[in-house]
């Protein structure tokens, strides 16, 4: 993309509405824009790397075999009255009557409308298991919407729902869900930690967020240090294996590690004391386990081996999708902007012609250009007639991870720039290597 012919609309001041680092960079590098309170449009930077973040659920999903699908945003009251959970979810929930004056609302989640679309097509248990999972918006009228897309009312999420014969299997959907969640954020370059938490209204006794470290997060935690020590990594899963993905559960969850919903002092008490935290967390995901919560009171079952009928174990899972954004800016950022991972970053490098309108520096910004993109990457070109400083600045405060810098002096001994935005550190070198350099960096992501 050339930045003279995309819409980038980067505010110069810093908006004072902001309270947190994430909110104020998000409106200052032009991603969002607030429409009413908690609802957001998604201006084309936010909107690439909301696609982004999108794109790695979806494929680490698929990876966990799980199915992807789209339910509706929009849904009927009756399925909720069949739960049990239309009067109890409160005033959270936007509730609409439509022309004929049936009551609707807009979906906070899909435990009812996924529990019915169940029942309607599945009847044996040579059917299961079975999770099928959606990435919808969803609409939670937040008393407090605040810091931006973090509590935003209209959010984005990746909601999944498991279905199995006996609670065993469930348990298994549970530590597949909670292994690929792993992945999923590592890929983003964030270390989320599960923690035991509170179900709340979805329900169930077997539940973890996950927490991303952060000052500005609005979650109380408690936990052993050791648990940040442990990654995921680049280790093979095979998400049938019941044994492997309980032990990965076992490994990341046998530490004290918990919400303050659920802190327990004593034990807390119990860490050595050098590795005792008290700190915040931004939540960017749960898992539910809840057995036949649903499955019961809305006739979602299945005929057994030996002609039986029993309800379905259910649970659910969900990532933050939105809310990942403002959780990715927090932990990575510094004075001058974002600075956004390899893995989610809008575009995979910047181009900064220190020189628009000299010829041979537009001719080799060019080059370079086209070539990244015929190497399949995706960079932005600065081609903007504007000072060199503007464009580092609008560079920086849009976080992307490499920049090429190219301008006459440069080119007259054959070099341009390469910049590391997380480091600062820059080096020469002919056109040609740096391609190769930010191709090679993005060869595995
Ligand atoms: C699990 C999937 C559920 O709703 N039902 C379907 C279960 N879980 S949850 O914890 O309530 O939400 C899942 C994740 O959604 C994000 N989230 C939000 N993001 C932005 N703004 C909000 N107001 C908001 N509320 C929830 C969180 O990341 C949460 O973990």
């Amino acid at each position: 993309m050339r930045l003279s012919r995309y819409f980038l609309p980067v505010l110069k001041e810093n908006p004072a509405e902001a309270q947190i680092v994430s909110h104020r960079y998000m409106l200052r590098a032009g991603m969002i824009r607030q429409q009413a309170a908690g609802i957001y449009s998604w201006l084309p930077l936010g909107f690439k790397v909301l696609r982004r973040i999108e794109q790695i659920v979806h494929e680490e999903q698929q990876r966990a075999g799980h199915i992807p699908m789209l339910m509706p945003t929009l849904q009927p009251a009756d399925l909720w009255r069949e739960s049990g959970r239309y009067d109890d979810y409160g005033e959270e929930m936007l509730r609409i009557t439509d022309r004929h004056k049936r009551d609707m609302l807009y979906g906070p989640t899909n435990e009812e409308m996924i529990t019915d679309i169940f029942r309607a097509h599945i009847s044996s248990y040579k059917d299961l298991p079975l999770t099928l999972y959606h990435v919808q918006w969803k609409f939670r009228d937040e008393i407090r919407p605040r810091f931006g897309v973090m509590r935003g009312r209209e959010f984005l999420m990746k909601d999944g729902y498991n279905f199995d014969l006996t609670k065993a299997d469930a348990l298994h959907a549970y530590n597949r869900h909670l292994v690929s969640y792993l992945r999923t954020y590592e890929r983003m370059g964030l270390q989320a930690l599960p923690m035991r938490a509170d179900s709340g209204p979805i329900g169930g006794d077997n539940t973890h967020e996950f927490l991303v470290l952060a000052d500005t997060g609005e979650s109380e935690v408690y936990y052993d240090s050791a648990v940040t020590d442990i990654r995921l990594g680049a280790r093979a899963i095979d998400y049938d294996d019941h044994a492997q993905c309980q032990a990965v559960m076992e490994e990341f969850t046998a530490l004290y590690a918990r919400t303050d919903e659920t802190h327990d002092p004593a034990a807390f008490a119990a860490i050595p004391a050098a590795r005792q935290r008290m700190a915040r967390g931004i939540e960017v995901g749960q898992i539910f386990y809840f057995g036949t919560k649903y499955s019961e009171p809305m006739g979602a079952t299945v005929v057994t081996a030996d002609g039986g009928r029993v309800p379905v174990h259910m649970g659910s899972h969900g990532i933050g999708v939105s809310r990942l954004l403002g959780a990715i800016i927090e932990a990575s950022h510094d004075d001058k902007g974002i600075i956004w991972p390899e893995g989610v970053t809008p575009f995979h490098c910047g181009i900064v012609n220190l020189k628009q309108g000299d010829a041979g520096t537009d001719a080799a910004c060019m080059e370079v250009y086209t070539a990244l993109k015929a190497r399949g990457l995706d960079p932005l070109y600065d081609d903007r007639d504007e000072r060199a400083g503007a464009k580092f600045a609008t560079m920086d405060l849009i976080g992307l991870p490499w920049r090429i810098t190219a301008g006459p002096r440069g080119l007259a001994s054959g070099k341009v720039e390469l910049t590391c935005r997380r480091t600062g550190l820059t080096e020469e070198m002919p056109a040609p290597d740096a391609i190769e350099r930010i191709a090679a960096i993005y060869k595995d992501i």
